[in-house]
């Protein structure tokens, strides 16, 4: 998938459009001000970038939830891979305590605040569809815990923003348990005074987990069609028709948009390609490339493909389907599993689940889940016993080869979902294999193995911009690796240039990766930015490895928002590290060529 910041662009027109949605007054410390007229929103650029300057930090309009950067000059803000710079030690902890608490950039997500425009990542083809105007109307069910208050109300201003008024009944807000004070008090103020009073709150006494939070999501809502959401989604232009379409043809059939990436270091909103859903062994989900024939119906890229399996948040379903098919598992807890569960459900018990191209929505992904289980439990293993033994059949066998240790593990009791699958005459896991996805493995004495056509998508290497050396102004030296070059994990260090050696060249590519010798890549640890700079193998994921050449010089590290420095500059160690961006001499770069 393409998950870098210049994966795109936009036009940054906008004309004089007034932002209608913005007539509320904010309440103190709640909305981040919101000062310019929409057009001005943080837009995806590709042109100039506009850089708050650092002098100018006094400007910096905020409170605690958002402080957002004005460029004094210009009036406005865009969006750059500059937006996440750190001017001072509240912006430090803001960001430190993002990772710590939610794997992603609070920073960046409370700047952004909480409407923005994101890039029409739809085939153009989707532009020029059509759709029925008698579409039933949705209840969007969106359980979060713990979740970064920006995140969460940029994920429901986006669906008030992009959603026509008359398909969308309502938005329930499940908060499952949540500790942190701002979601608790915040949160209920804001929705009380600044939301439609179609958008509701409702609070789990204790935490429940994802999966009964959303079945307490979807018991509240009486809109005709569900649909789920994660706490830090944001939906595309268009979204919900497309959804709500094959629904109303045929309301057993249960769809996802498709779900495009928000990066969780830069906020970055990119496309995703259109994959479908598969699973492993081990029970995890997983993308598949879609087989060739999947795609070449009349209709193209923009027609619905079958998918096997669905990653789980972001689905639309009739709700009185979803009622019958016997929602949840009640039985699982917290995280996991209950994606797989649906799926085979959904298939097994003659509905049918689909990926619709031209429905798009994104979900900041990130590295690590930030929370646990209360008890410490793994419930994923937990879950994936139960959907084993309820849906599986002989071929709970081909997990428990690989988790031997489970065999025996005690998972609760499943009764009523093997009742439920009597009850619904459900098809056996042979016929959905065979009929479903039948790309999947078996291994064992009857092993098949039949191997699709797929699209082969070759990986597209991301162009040079520049090729030279990395020289600094104050001591003319120039960065080179401290020991080989080729050594992952090994640092870098200002030495003598030398212009005949090969090992002080670096390259400049369009995805702002900084790569020695055409072989690593400069990176730095996310979360611990007291780390000095690595070589790393390049990741092609930007964050960590993203650095932007700036105004005075500077050499700015995208995914700690500080500064290229050395560290004493009279040293003959010459060493580096990042800090805050301040435009001193020991931050000063030249890349010549
Ligand atoms: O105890 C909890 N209570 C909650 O309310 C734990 C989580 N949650 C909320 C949480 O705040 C979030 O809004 O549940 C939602 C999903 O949790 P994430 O974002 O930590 O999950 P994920 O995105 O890592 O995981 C994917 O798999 C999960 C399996 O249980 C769920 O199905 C998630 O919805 C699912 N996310 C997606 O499908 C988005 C695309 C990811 C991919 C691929
Ligand atoms: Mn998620």
């Amino acid at each position: 998938p393409c998950v870098t910041l210049l994966c795109f662009s936009a036009d940054s027109s906008g004309k004089s459009e007034e932002n209608q949605s913005f007539k509320n007054v904010p309440i103190k410390g709640l909305e981040p001000q919101r000062p310019f007229p929409k057009k001005f929103y943080p837009r995806f650029t590709r042109g100039p970038v506009h850089i708050p300057e650092l002098q100018q930090k006094e400007n910096k309009i905020g409170n605690s939830f958002g402080n957002h950067i004005q460029d004094p000059v210009k009036g406005e803000i865009e969006f750059s891979p500059e937006m996440g710079m750190i001017f001072n030690e509240e912006d430090q902890e803001v960001r430190d305590l993002g990772y710590q608490k939610h794997a992603f950039n609070m920073l960046i997500s409370n700047r952004l605040g909480y409407h923005r425009e994101v890039p029409d990542t739809r085939d153009a083809k989707c532009r020029e569809k059509s759709y029925p105007a008698d579409l039933p109307s949705a209840s969007v069910v969106i359980c979060f815990y713990n979740e970064a208050l920006s995140a969460l109300l940029r994920t429901v201003h986006s669906v008030l923003d992009r959603t026509p008024a008359h398909l969308l009944h309502e938005i329930i807000l499940v908060d499952d348990n949540s500790e942190l004070a701002d979601l608790k008090k915040d949160l209920s103020e804001y929705v009380k005074t600044q939301l439609p009073k179609t958008t509701k709150l409702v609070r789990n006494e204790k935490r429940e987990g994802l999966i009964r939070g959303r079945m307490v999501g979807a018991s509240h809502a009486t809109g005709k069609v569900l649909v789920f959401l994660d706490s830090h989604c944001e939906v595309n232009e268009m979204w919900l028709q497309p959804l709500l379409t094959p629904i109303r043809e045929d309301r057993r059939t249960v769809v996802c948009p498709v779900i495009d990436i928000i990066s969780a270091d830069t906020l970055t909103y990119s496309s995703s390609p259109v994959v479908r859903g598969g699973f492993n062994w081990g029970l995890h989900f997983k993308w598949d490339l879609v087989p060739l024939a999947e795609l070449q119906g009349p209709e193209g890229a923009t027609a619905p493909i079958k998918s096997p399996t669905m990653a789980g948040g972001l689905f639309a379903m009739d709700r009185e389907y979803f009622n019958e098919l016997g929602q949840y598992d009640s039985g699982m807890d917290i995280w996991g599993g209950e994606n797989l569960e649906i799926s085979f459900r959904i298939w097994m018990c003659g509905g049918r689940l689909l990926i619709i191209p031209c429905s798009r929505v994104g979900h900041i992904f990130r590295k690590r889940r930030p929370y646990g289980s209360p008890g410490g439990q793994d419930t994923m293993a937990h879950n994936s016993l139960r959907l084993a033994h309820v849906w599986m059949d002989e071929y709970k066998e081909q997990y428990f080869a690989l988790r031997p240790e489970l065999r025996m593990r005690s998972y609760g009791n499943i009764t009523d979902r093997v009742e439920l699958r009597k009850r619904l005459n459900c098809k056996s896991f042979k016929w959905y294999l065979d009929n479903i996805y039948p790309e999947m493995q078996i291994s064992g004495p009857n092993a098949k193995a039949p191997q699709p056509v797929f699209i082969n998508r070759a990986q597209k290497r991301p162009k040079i911009i520049q090729r030279g050396r990395l020289y600094h102004l104050q001591t003319n030296k120039c960065l080179v690796a401290q020991g080989h070059p080729s050594q992952k994990g090994g640092l870098v260090v200002l030495r003598e240039c030398d212009y005949n050696d090969q090992n002080q060249v670096w390259i400049y590519n369009e995805d702002h990766e900084l790569i020695l010798n055409n072989l690593l890549c400069l990176d730095v640890l996310e979360t611990r930015s007291s780390d000095p700079p690595r070589l790393m193998k390049c990741h092609g994921s930007g964050g960590s490895q993203q650095w932007t050449f700036g105004k005075n010089n500077r050499l700015y590290q995208v995914s700690v928002g500080q500064c290229l420095k050395v560290v004493d500059p009279l040293s003959h160690k010459g060493y580096v590290t990042v800090a805050i961006c301040d435009g001193s001499l020991p931050q000063q770069w030249h890349f010549e060529s």
